[in-house]
Order: C-alpha cells, then structure tokens, then sequence
C-alpha cells in the first residue's frame, strides 16, 4: 500500500511550517499530487522526494523558485523514513526544532532533542544543536520584541527532556552530590539543567536547586551536605552578586567553587575558576569528585 502523508506530518519531518508546505503547493506547484483521502490532500512518496529536494536545494541557499523548478524534475520516490535519516545531520536539526519552536510544535521539539541527545550525547547536542537554536530564538525576541511565548514554550520542553536525561541517572559514582544553582534573581536555568544532565551520563549526581536560588538555600545545602564542587550560574550581570560565592561556609573538604554563565565580571572574579563552556564545566566536576 501507497504511504500518504498528511501537510503536519511531512511539515514537521521536513522541518517547515505546514504554511509554507500550502505556499509551495499554491506557488510552485509543488504539491501532493492527485491523492485524496476523505477532504484532506494526502502527500505520496514521490511528492515526498520533490519536496526533499527542494528543501535541501534552499538550505544549500537557493531561491524558492529555483530551488521548485529542479525539484519538479525529479522523478524518484522517497519513504518517510528516510526523509527523517537525510534530515538528521546538524543544520538540518537546527532548522526543523527552531521551525517546530515557532509553531509551537511540542511533540516535534521533544522527539527531536530526545533522539539527538541520545545519538550524540548532552554535551553535543548541546553545542552543536541546542546553543544555536536558543540564540536564535534570543535574537528574533530581541529583534522584534515578539515571540516570548515561544522562548518560554521552548524552554520548558527542553527542560523537560532535559530532566528526563538527568533522572536516568544508575548508581552515582558521588557519594556527596555537586551543588548546582542560578544565583540571586537569575530566571535563566536552561545551562544547569544541561550541566545536570551531562553530568547525570557521567553517573554524578546534583542538588539541583534551579533558577532564582537565594544565598540562603546555598548556604544551607553546603552546611548540611559539604559538596565536593558547586556550580553556580549568571547569565546577566545585574543578578551575579559576588556575596553568592565569598560568603559561603566553610566546609570540610573545601569544594570547588565553579562559575559559569556571561553575567560574572572578570573583576569580580580574581582567583576564582569561570568555566568557558558546559564541557569544561563537566571536566572540572569530573576531577573535584576526584573520578
Ligand atoms: C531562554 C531565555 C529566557 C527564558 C529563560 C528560561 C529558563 N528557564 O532558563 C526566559 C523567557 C525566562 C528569559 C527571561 C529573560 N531574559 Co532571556 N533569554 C533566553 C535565551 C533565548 C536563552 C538563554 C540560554 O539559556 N542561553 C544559552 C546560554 C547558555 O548561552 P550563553 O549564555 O551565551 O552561554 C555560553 C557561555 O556562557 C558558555 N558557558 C560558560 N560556562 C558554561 C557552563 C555551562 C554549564 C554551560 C551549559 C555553558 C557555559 O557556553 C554557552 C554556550 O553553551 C537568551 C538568548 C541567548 N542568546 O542566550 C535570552 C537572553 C539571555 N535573555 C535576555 C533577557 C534580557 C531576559 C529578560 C531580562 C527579559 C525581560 N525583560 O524580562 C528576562 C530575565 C529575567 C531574569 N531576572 O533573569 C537577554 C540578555 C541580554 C543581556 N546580556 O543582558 C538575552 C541574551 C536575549 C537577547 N538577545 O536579548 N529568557
């Protein structure tokens, strides 16, 4: 039997908005051709090859118009799944999940970051995937002053995966958990939640204590469970109070004390470590836990 494609399904696997698959159709001619099925247009695999074409021919930076006049050409058939294996190398991803956070597309976005996680690991997925997506989203925000749904909406689904991954965690190798927190006023969380769940691969287990922690909660973690290292993350400068880690307890053995995050100014920060991406921060921990 003949697959066919509803517009969301190929939409979202093409990494486009179900729009632009309707404008292509309109525009170019390049369509589902003559299937029906009930009132709804259904796509067969040789659209489906059109359409991949076409696809790949834009992102390589041809117009639309060029790019539809070669794909009407093409004459071969094409299997969704194999659409998802030529789609799955990294511009590619990147495009699809900042498309589907545009659409608010939760399932697309989170069956993404699972199966690139999973592929590539968090560190990875992070940098290669994740990192350039959020900016993205940052810079249209920032552009327009429109979308926040979007970034919120975004956010939460990878924090969602994001413990998902965490929470997989076996038998830590840490019998005392690394301390990890947002200081001060600080709602950006999503590069602690990525910390925890790079670290969770590696069998260290956190206190997660999330975005907006006050110096108090610190303060009570470290007395009570003397952490072999503490992350602590700003991401703006307004919220990276210094007090946050000169005032911590003294605890025995002493932790290592790790700053990330943009918000921390060097001045304020004299002998003390700033970690400059998620992989040093990992191999940092890695060795305070003396692994
Ligand atoms: C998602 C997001 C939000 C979400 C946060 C959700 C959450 N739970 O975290 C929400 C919607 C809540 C939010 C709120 C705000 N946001 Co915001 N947000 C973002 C966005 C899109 C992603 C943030 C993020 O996690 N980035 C990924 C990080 C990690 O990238 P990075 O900081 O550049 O990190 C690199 C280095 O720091 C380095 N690194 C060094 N050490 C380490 C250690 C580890 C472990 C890791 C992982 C990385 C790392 O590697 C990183 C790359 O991996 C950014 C856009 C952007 N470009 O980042 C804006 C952005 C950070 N937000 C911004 C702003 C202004 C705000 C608000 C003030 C807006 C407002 N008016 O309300 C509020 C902040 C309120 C507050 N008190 O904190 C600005 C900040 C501008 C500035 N520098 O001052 C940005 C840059 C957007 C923009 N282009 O203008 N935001």
């Amino acid at each position: 039997m003949e697959e066919l494609l509803t517009v969301a399904a190929v939409a979202r696997r093409l990494g486009v908005a179900p729009a632009t698959l309707r404008t292509w159709a309109r525009r170019y001619g390049i369509g589902p051709t003559d299937h029906e099925s009930g009132s709804h247009r259904r796509y067969c695999p040789e659209d489906l090859a059109k359409l991949t074409t076409m696809r790949r021919l834009i992102i390589a930076g041809m117009s639309p118009a060029e790019a539809a006049e070669k794909a009407l050409t093409v004459k071969s058939a094409i299997k969704m799944e194999k659409i998802v294996g030529e789609f799955s190398d990294r511009p590619d991803v990147i495009d699809a999940l900042h498309s589907a956070a545009n659409a608010l597309d939760k399932s697309f976005i989170e069956s993404t970051l699972r199966n690139d996680i999973e592929k590539n690991g968090v560190i990875r997925s992070w940098q290669e995937v994740i990192v350039p997506v959020l900016v993205m989203l940052g810079k249209s925000w920032e552009e327009t002053g429109e979308g926040i749904e979007i970034e919120h909406f975004f956010s939460e689904t990878l924090k969602r995966v994001l413990r998902e991954r965490a929470s997989m965690i076996q038998k830590p190798i840490n019998p005392r958990p690394v301390l990890v927190a947002s200081v001060g006023e600080e709602m950006h969380s999503l590069a602690i939640h990525a910390l925890t769940a790079a670290l969770a691969e590696r069998n260290i287990e956190c206190h997660f204590l999330g975005a907006r922690t006050p110096f108090a909660a610190l303060e009570a973690m470290v007395e009570k469970f003397a952490p072999p290292a503490i992350f602590l993350w700003a991401q703006l400068v307004e919220n990276a109070d210094p007090s946050f880690f000169k005032n911590l307890p003294a605890v025995r053995p002493a932790p290592r004390i790790l700053l990330g995050g943009p918000g921390w100014r060097e001045s304020d920060c004299t002998n003390m470590t700033k970690t400059p991406d998620l992989n040093f921060a990992c191999e940092e921990i890695t060795r305070a836990i003396g692994a």
